[in-house]
């Protein structure tokens, strides 16, 4: 795991655990957490004490979760000399490890380069009025080249992404296995889960042509093989420059005949029920709406320990068919961690299948 350290803007402190598993799903270890009052720039106090902490823990890389504009990353850069990804970096980054289809990775690939266009910009001008020095590796023609080669790239990617849609629009492949995906915010226990059920099952990854990503397991229910998939999930306030990107990764949940939504039961209801019809809300825009979907209120071990029954929870979703007009197949209070009720959350996915005949 490479090693990070997360600065963290005041307007996003409230969601710190939602980071840190955003920053463990980017495959980060997040070494220190520095509070910073800017969504977009870092005061000099605080870059001084970056700078100190560089040296101490040494990490690969510094998450800046905001908007840092071109110049205050420049300026970061050049102090501590250590990789900086913005908030928008990171989450391009999760999606690059969930992407499940080429046209996911191509999307994910044109919109990280475009987001690091400015930054080079930025660069060659520093370079120019020669404030850059020499550690900063490559000359001015080679940051010009660099340059002009992103944005050929961008080109051909933009030609390629509009030859791989037509592709899809007349050949949907076929598959053998029914699809499930698992879906939910960060930290709601997608990972923890999707474990849990594949279990020791081997990737299907090389079986299968549209499946690149190791996200993709099989496992087996009643003797009958079912692909899991442990999605990119939901990302609150998706900066708009990546929205597309994002859509294309979530394409496989479209494409799956069965949906689990994960739910951290042990949150308050007015966030369970929030990030419930907000994650609704995605489902709806990326037309996934109608698939049978599960509810699955994950985390019970830990209502026991509060003293709260489930019954108190699922009683959220109670009309949830009517209010949205979801195809509700299953509501089930589960642990990813002691495992309990997942023979039933197993059933239930059995007897969804059969009677969607997926
Ligand atoms: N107590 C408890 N913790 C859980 C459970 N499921 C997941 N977790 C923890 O919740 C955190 C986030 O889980 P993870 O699977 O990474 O969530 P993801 O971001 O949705 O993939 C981890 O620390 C897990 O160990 C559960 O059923 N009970
Ligand atoms: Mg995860």
């Amino acid at each position: 795991m490479k090693k990070a350290i997360l600065l963290v803007p005041r307007i996003y402190r409230g969601y710190i655990e939602e980071i840190l598993s955003l920053a463990t799903t980017a495959g980060l270890e997040i070494v220190h957490i520095m509070p910073l009052r800017s969504v977009s720039r870092i005061g000099r106090g605080k870059l001084e004490e970056l700078v100190y902490l560089v040296e101490e823990l040494k990490p690969d890389i510094i998450i800046f979760y905001g908007e840092p504009k071109p110049s205050e990353i420049y300026k970061i850069t050049r102090e501590t000399r250590v990789e900086l990804w913005d908030r928008t970096l990171l989450i391009l980054e999760i999606f690059r490890l969930h992407a499940g289809s080429r046209e996911a990775i191509m999307q994910i690939e044109m919109a990280r380069l475009q987001h690091l266009l400015p930054l080079i910009r930025e660069w060659i001008r520093r370079k120019r009025i020669g404030e850059l020095p020499g550690f900063m590796g490559p000359g001015i023609q080679d940051i010009e080249k660099y340059y002009r080669h992103v944005r050929r790239r961008i080109v051909k990617l933009r030609k390629e992404l509009r030859k791989v849609r037509e592709r899809r629009r007349t050949t949907r492949e076929k598959r053998r296995y029914p699809h499930v995906a698992i879906v939910g915010y960060a930290s709601a226990g997608k990972t923890s889960l999707f474990n849990l059920i594949t279990g020791e099952s081997k990737p299907v990854a090389e079986e299968f042509f549209t499946t690149l990503s190791p996200k993709h397991k099989a496992a087996l229910i009643d003797s009958q093989k079912v692909i899991f998939i442990d999605t990119v999930g939901f990302i609150r306030d998706i900066p708009p420059d990546i929205v597309e990107a994002f859509n294309a990764t979530l394409e496989e949940t479209v494409n799956s005949d069965i949906i689990i939504f994960v739910l951290d039961a042990s949150e308050s209801k007015e966030s369970i029920q929030e990030k419930f019809e907000a994650g609704i809300n995605v489902l709806a825009k990326i037309g996934a709406l109608h698939h049978p979907i599960i509810i699955a209120l994950n985390k019970i071990d830990l209502l026991k320990k509060k003293n709260i029954e489930p019954s108190q929870i699922t009683t959220l979703f109670k009309s949830a068919h009517k209010d949205w007009g979801l195809n509700i197949v299953g509501l089930i209070p589960i642990s990813a961690k002691t495992g309990e009720n997942i023979p039933l959350l197993l059933e239930t996915i059995r007897k969804a299948i059969k009677q969607n005949k997926v």
